[in-house]
């Protein structure tokens, strides 16, 4: 157990869930402190019934702290987790800054759990869109081993912030009233429309986020060799990220195997029944720590493919849930030695 814990970015959209998270599944500790930058510093929080005061984020206040959960943006991870670490704290944490730093391991609890044994007090938590992606792959991966994955995301307007789904809202009424909208989180209008750029150009025509999901997931599975060509798309969806999946397999896996290998896997709740329209629909995943999958099918275009659907809130498991769990982790972890 850590006596003394702490979240970082603790007023921000994520960071408000990872208190109810901790609250919830009643994490262990002694200490809780909750740290912003300097503008949310001096804020207050009522957690468990009690008004914390929110403390700015300096070097010093790691003194005490055993274990930091960390949303922020990267350069503010780039400067704070080193503070942390250099004070024997351990960080786990959600920027893209550490995840592909070879000394970190990056964790998904239900992928690669035995991976949070070479932290050297840092860990990272994978981007939404991978983390949802590699929960689905791992029993399809353990079956027939994953070759190749083509994935097309449809991601939720709360990836981009609260800047994002409140351009959603505004942007619709606008487009229905006629009227002009500036919008403030997207470069195009996001309110009936799909923009297929999420992140900056990266490299050979792919973006940043695209390339996070070809990069994250070998790295979580350890195997440069699995194939991932992604298209990310905006949609004009609140919360919950969709993602049109095709893996081949070396080993071949039909459509009633797949079904039942993700029904046994922890994480995973299967809804696929096409004749009574039964599909994961963003709409009615959110709230859910749990990763949707339906439409499981055999590939029609090669011998060894399935394709299926996969929805999970983004800001739950693609996010807090899948830090707080890496914590939990690290509670079971310590208590076996
Ligand atoms: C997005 N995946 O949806 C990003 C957030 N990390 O924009």
């Amino acid at each position: 157990m850590f006596d003394s814990i702490a979240i970082v970015g603790a007023t921000g959209a994520v960071g408000r869930l990872i208190r109810q998270l901790l609250e919830e599944r009643d994490f262990p500790y002694k200490k809780i402190t909750f740290l912003a930058s300097a503008r949310s510093a001096g804020s207050t929080i009522t957690f468990k019934g009690e008004e914390h005061t929110v403390v700015e984020l300096k070097p010093e206040v790691f003194d005490d702290i055993d274990l930091a959960i960390g949303s922020t943006p990267d350069d503010t991870a780039e400067q704070f987790v080193p503070w942390a670490v250099e004070r024997n704290c351990v960080v786990i944490d959600e920027s893209g800054f550490w995840r592909m730093d070879p000394k970190v391991p990056l964790v998904v609890p239900e992928v690669n759990p035995e991976a949070v044994r070479d932290h050297q007090g840092i860990i990272s938590s994978p981007n939404c869109s991978t983390t949802q992606m590699v929960l689905a792959m791992k029993p399809l991966h353990e079956a027939g081993k994953i070759t190749r994955v083509i994935v097309s995301t449809y991601q939720a307007t709360s990836g981009a912030g609260v800047k994002g789904q409140s351009d959603l809202i505004e942007g619709s009424k606008s487009f229905l009233a006629g009227d002009d909208y500036k919008y403030e989180a997207f470069a195009h209008p996001i309110a009936f429309n799909l923009i297929p750029q999420i992140g900056s150009h990266k490299e050979q025509g792919y973006t940043s986020e695209e390339m996070k999901m070809v990069y994250e997931t070998q790295k979580i599975f350890g195997d440069d060799s699995i194939k991932v060509c992604p298209t990310c798309v905006r949609a004009p969806v609140s919360n919950c990220h969709s993602e049109s999946i095709l893996v081949e397999t070396e080993k071949k896996i039909t459509a009633e195997q797949a079904r039942e290998l993700f029904a046994a896997t922890p994480g995973i709740k299967v809804i696929d029944d096409l004749d009574t329209s039964s599909y994961p629909m963003p709409k009615d995943c959110e709230g859910s720590d749990d990763t949707f999958i339906g439409r499981i099918r055999e590939d029609l275009s090669c011998d060894n493919g399935i394709a299926f659907w996969c929805v999970s809130d983004n800001l739950r498991k693609g996010a807090a849930t899948n830090a707080v769990q890496i914590a939990e982790l690290l509670v079971r972890e310590a208590a076996t030695v």
